[in-house]
């Protein structure tokens, strides 16, 4: 069609970042197409919202009344360098924290700039997801956590990921997996897409998974399954650990996990007999519990058990080729003076991770512990995050300055100072990575709405007016951009051309089992079955270096006569992304209201009525919501989505319920009572 430009765009609302072609007319995005999901085809609603920031705004009035003016971006920078350097001044660099929420690609240059200013305290989303398995992972092999290699595996054990709901781009990968004719085994509580294909699905409670592990690991053992020269020459703690692998029978393992002792030994026989075999691990699902980080600990030794790791097919570090680049995990936090969440939890800075541990910013800031707080800079920030949100939003009033950054005028942006319009994907340019050394580059379709920016821009701008040094970032976006690619040998004129892609310099990959003469990075140099670095916290914390089994029922003060039911929130869905979706028309019409979700015998056992208001109650507070029935579902357990300010799941949950490793609350496993609600 005449007037139409079409322009390559990666889509910014969930990690698979779908290539989607954009049609421009008149300057405004006049389609979209390809191969879209329900958020993609949505696109449109997510650029043209009402609830966009369009403006620079500053607050006026009184702290969370939500009037605010349009101001120049010259002010909103001379207010925020102001009101940053008077902080610094008087409080001291860690009075200010600097917060990503999901995004990920301005993470780097953020981290900068709270270096830059001094401050110890940037964190991310990252302290609810991802980070605590990956510390569960190297706590026991002291790297980054391997994935598996799919192309030659023999049977694949997805434990806990729902591809086709939250990794769309990885369900063509697990067809063809299927297609090959690969055994799949899949751990998951509910019947999903992709627990419905696989050959042995052990539909476990929520938070048990230490002890399905642990009694995989029994059977393991018990029938002599296991790689006994790998284990002998690699694997530190072994004695201990197999001692404490003989409390799991899967007799035992049948009464706490509710999974067949038939299938757990069926699981077992096959994962560890019908190798090279692989276990996908997944960001969140195993962690968002009191239990989480040793849960995972338990999955990972199965590995190193049965020697599938570093084997072709096995989990292999850098199973995927990559390009070189600057900054990506390769940019170091600021780490002078301590840390928020430094003494709650060590280990989660011993373990390397380049940001502080903020899931109990309420506390830190309420209390003023371990010193005052502030400033907040958020990119992103969305109280809707957290446990008991209601709570960190009274807490952002407590501050002397929030500014808050983002697409949407959001919840958490009434409580800011300042607001900044950040623009969306079809508003910038952005260079993406992709396994294969691939470089490629998501085209700008349209200017920016309003007065947006994109947040790398942001960023530079509050450094240069706050006059900080950064000697990368102070050269301006396009400079930043050659900078990131430098080591690939390409540069953003290039990827400009041909905005497809190009292949860049392919790194090195890590010399096929190195650790036979470097051993692993761990203090002992062996993969730790008992981890020394939580030995170190036996006295203090309470860890223990086993992959010890906590049943979270068994946490006390819980009234279970009251709350039968356990609360497991979040599983994702595909129209869903976190709280940012609900004000998209076509994604909100798709369900009347936060849905609780529940087996139709516990409906009838309650007195509940499908399709009726029902009232979630919890030990930490209450939340509305639409009875949903599903077979899919065990029964005991109520799903519900979270980020939904009209019904909120985060409000039914403690904000002290954490894992005390990692600090990952236990969104997945708590307990709530539903109550159906009288109709007017
Ligand atoms: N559409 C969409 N996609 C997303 C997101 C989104 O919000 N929407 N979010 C992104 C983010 S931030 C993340 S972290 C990933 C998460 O990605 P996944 O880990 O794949 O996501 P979930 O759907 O939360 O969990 C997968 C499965 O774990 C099961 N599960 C729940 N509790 C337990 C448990 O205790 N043990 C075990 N073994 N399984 C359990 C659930 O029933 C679910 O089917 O998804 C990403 N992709
Ligand atoms: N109950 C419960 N709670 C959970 C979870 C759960 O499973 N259950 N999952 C947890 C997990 S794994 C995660 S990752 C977190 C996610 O939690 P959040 O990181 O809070 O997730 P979002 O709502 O996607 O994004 C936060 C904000 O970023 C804004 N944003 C989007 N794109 C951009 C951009 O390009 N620039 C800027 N500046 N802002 C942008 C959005 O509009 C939104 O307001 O939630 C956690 N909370
Ligand atoms: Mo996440």
């Amino acid at each position: 069609m005449p007037g139409r430009i079409l322009k390559k765009v990666n889509c910014g609302i969930c990690p698979s970042a779908c290539r989607i072609d954009t049609y421009v007319e008149n300057g405004k995005i006049a389609s979209i197409e390809g191969k879209l999901c329900s958020k993609g085809a949505a696109s449109r609603q997510y650029v043209y919202n009402k609830e966009r920031i369009l403006y620079p705004m500053k607050q006026t009035g009184e702290k969370g009344n939500g009037r605010f003016e349009r101001i120049s971006w010259g002010e909103a920078y001379g207010i925020i360098a102001d009101r940053l350097l008077e902080i610094r001044e008087s409080y001291g660099a860690q009075s200010a924290v600097f917060y990503a929420g999901y995004p990920k690609w301005y993470r780097p240059a953020l981290l900068r700039l709270s270096n830059a200013y001094g401050s110890p305290n940037f964190c991310t989303e990252s302290s609810t997801c991802f980070q605590a398995a990956a510390l569960a992972w190297r706590s026991t092999f002291g790297n980054q956590i391997c994935f598996p290699d799919m192309a030659h595996t023999n049977t694949l054990l997805i434990w806990s990921n729902n591809l086709y709901h939250s990794n769309t781009a990885m369900a063509g990968t697990y067809q063809r997996l299927k297609d090959r004719g690969v055994k799949i085994i899949a751990v998951d509580p509910r019947v999903t897409p992709t627990t419905r294909k696989a050959d042995i699905h052990l539909r476990l409670f929520p938070g048990t998974d230490g002890a399905l592990a642990l009694s995989m690991a029994y059977v393991i053992l018990t029938e002599k399954l296991y790689d006994k020269s790998f284990v002998e020459k690699y694997v530190y703690g072994f004695k201990e650990y197999e001692k404490y692998v003989h409390k799991f029978p899967p007799k035992r393992a049948q009464e706490i996990t509710g999974v067949d002792k038939k299938l757990i030994r069926k699981a077992a026989r096959l994962y560890a007999g019908s190798g090279p075999a692989g276990i996908l691990v997944s960001p969140s699902p195993v962690v968002h519990h009191v239990n989480g980080v040793q849960n995972y600990r338990a999955v990972h030794c199965l590995i190193a058990l049965t020697g599938n790791y570093d084997t072709l097919g096995g989990n292999c570090p850098n199973a995927e080729e990559a390009s070189p680049c600057n900054e990506f995990g390769k940019v170091k936090r600021f780490n002078g003076i301590e840390a928020i969440g430094e003494r709650d939890f060590p280990v989660w800075f011993d373990l390397s991770c380049e940001e502080a541990q903020c899931t109990k910013l309420a506390d830190y800031i309420m209390e003023e512990k371990p010193y005052p707080l502030k400033a907040l800079t958020g990119f992103g920030f969305s109280h809707r995050m957290w446990p008991q949100p209601e709570r960190l939003q009274e807490a952002l009033k407590k501050l002397d300055f929030f500014v808050n950054v983002d697409l949407f005028f959001s919840d958490s942006c009434r409580m800011a100072d300042i607001i900044l319009p950040a623009a969306t994907s079809f508003e910038r340019e952005e260079i993406c990575i992709r396994p294969g050394g691939v470089f490629s580059l998501s085209e700008k379709a349209v200017e920016p709405l309003g007065e947006a920016r994109n947040d790398i821009e942001i960023i530079i701008g509050m450094l240069k007016a706050m006059k900080l040094k950064d000697d990368v970032l102070k050269q301006g976006y396009e400079a930043y951009m050659d900078y990131i690619l430098k080591p690939s040998g390409l540069s953003l004129d290039m990827l400009r051309q041909s905005p497809e892609g190009l292949r860049g310099k392919v790194c090195i990959p890590p010399r096929f089992r190195s650790y036979e003469t470097e051993g692993f990075s761990t203090p002992s140099g062996k993969i730790e079955f008992v981890s020394q670095i939580l030995e170190r916290y036996r006295e203090s914390h309470g860890y223990s270096g086993l992959p010890w089994y906590r049943d979270f029922r068994e946490v006390p003060g819980i009234d279970r006569k009251k709350y039968p039911l356990i609360l497991n929130t979040g599983s994702r869905k595909p129209q869903y992304f976190h709280a940012r979706t609900y004000r998209i028309p076509y994604l909100a019409a798709l369900e009347d209201a936060t849905l609780i979700e529940m087996n139709p015998a516990d409906i009838k056992k309650y007195g509940l009525r499908e399709g009726r208001k029902a009232v979630v109650t919890s030990p930490a507070g209450s939340m509305e919501g639409i009875i949903r029935s599903s077979v899919n579902i065990l029964e005991g357990i109520v799903h519900i989505y979270h980020g939904n300010k009209n019904g909120d799941a985060n409000e039914l949950l403690d904000k002290d319920y954490l894992d005390p490793i990692s600090g990952f609350p236990g969104f997945k496993s708590y307990f709530c009572q539903v109550e159906g609600k009288e109709q007017p």
